[in-house]
């Protein structure tokens, strides 16, 4: 992978930005409680659904309003698909966007995390049960990617599904090729959907595959993830870009999370249905984990240590190791196996 690090002076200068931001954010805090002073006393409970530079939306869960709120000073980052609890404000004028301040945030039940510019871990979102991980023909997919977003996955205990998007695009043949390289994964036990957000193929299949969980949706900008959820939810209007021509790659254009609702048809409100919108990435990096851990990421690749003669053996060319022994016999795969060793190489030595 790519695993671009930072020099220190870059990372230092990065910070001071960063610091900054957060110093600006906390005055405009201030301010607001300032102006307001006063917090209503009785506590709801809600979700994050969408949180931007120092504002967040929230989903009241009694009543299920999305309303404008501030974060209270000393919580740390919030993010889509976060409990919380949120407290009005008082005395408001008509024309304030902001009607609360959310002032404590609930235990999560998994997070979703990638590291920063600072290879700080940043929290992407939380409490969501799948991982969607959205590949293309154009812009072309990438295992690479795949497979880090695997890690990712597994690291976080949360459960990853493949997606190839626009198989209206495909031709047989092209069809069979994609659907080859995929294999690699349905063979691990990976579950695999085909969809068409344009012709609406495969979307029942999708939408068994999200009932009653919390999914996120990720992959390369402009792989389709907005329009999926447009073409399950079609209220939503969700904002979709072109691929550019020039570059077969998308054009960024969802810049923040959101997470949406599908309503399912029983009565019973804890059986709703939550996706997740993401930006697309370039890359999703992992030099923040540990060098030891990225096996784990690689489920066929972690059974087969336990033949390893070695127990730190590092599967390069090691007698009587488990992976090689696999691989000379078919059983795990030469491209995944690469991959392994290329993330081991680009993660900090700890
Ligand atoms: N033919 C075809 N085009 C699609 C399909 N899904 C999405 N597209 C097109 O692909 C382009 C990118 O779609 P988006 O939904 O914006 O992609 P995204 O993954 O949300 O991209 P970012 O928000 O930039 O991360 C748009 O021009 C869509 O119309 C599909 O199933 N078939
Ligand atoms: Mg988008
Ligand atoms: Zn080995």
């Amino acid at each position: 992978m790519s695993g671009r690090k930072l020099n220190r002076r870059q990372q230092w200068r990065i910070q001071k930005v960063q610091d900054e931001r957060l110093a600006r954010a906390k005055n405009k805090q201030k301010n607001l409680s300032k102006k307001y002073n006063k917090l209503d006393e009785t506590l709801h409970s809600g979700t994050i659904v969408s949180h931007f530079g120092a504002t967040l939306d929230i989903e009241d869960q009694s009543s299920g309003h999305i309303i404008r709120c501030a974060l209270r000073q000393n919580i740390e980052t919030l993010v889509c698909g976060d409990k919380i609890v949120w407290q009005n404000l008082q005395n408001l004028p008509e024309d304030e966007q902001i009607q609360g301040v959310v002032t404590a945030l609930e235990p999560r039940k998994t997070v979703l995390a990638r590291p920063d510019f600072t290879s700080q871990m940043k929290p992407v979102a939380a409490n969501i049960d799948q991982l969607l991980i959205v590949t293309s023909p154009i812009p072309e997919l990438n295992e690479g990617l795949i497979d880090r977003y695997l890690v990712a996955a597994e690291l976080s205990k949360i459960q990853p599904i493949l997606m190839l998007n626009k198989i209206d695009t495909l031709s047989d043949e092209q069809r069979d090729i994609l659907e080859h390289r995929l294999k690699v994964y349905q063979n691990i036990g990976y579950p695999i959907i085909f969809t068409s957000a344009k012709s609406q193929d495969g979307m029942d299949d999708l939408l068994e595959q999200l009932k009653r969980k919390v999914s996120v949706f990720v992959g390369q900008s402009g792989v389709g993830k907005s329009s999926i959820i447009n073409a399950l939810l079609p209220e939503a209007h969700i904002k979709e870009g072109e691929v550019s021509l020039a570059t077969n790659k998308g054009t960024h254009t969802t810049s923040v999370s959101r997470l949406y609702h599908i309503q399912n048809q029983t009565q019973a409100d804890d059986l709703h249905t939550s996706l997740i919108d993401s930006p697309g990435v370039r890359e999703f990096g992992l030099w923040a984990i540990h060098k030891e851990d990225v096996i784990h990421g690689f489920i066929e690749l972690q059974e087969q240590t336990q033949y390893c003669h070695f127990r730190d053996c590092k599967h390069l060319n090691e007698p009587n190791c488990g992976l090689l022994k696999a691989l000379d016999e078919g059983k795990i795969s030469a491209q995944r196996l690469q991959s392994y060793q290329r993330i081991v190489d680009s993660v900090d030595a700890k």
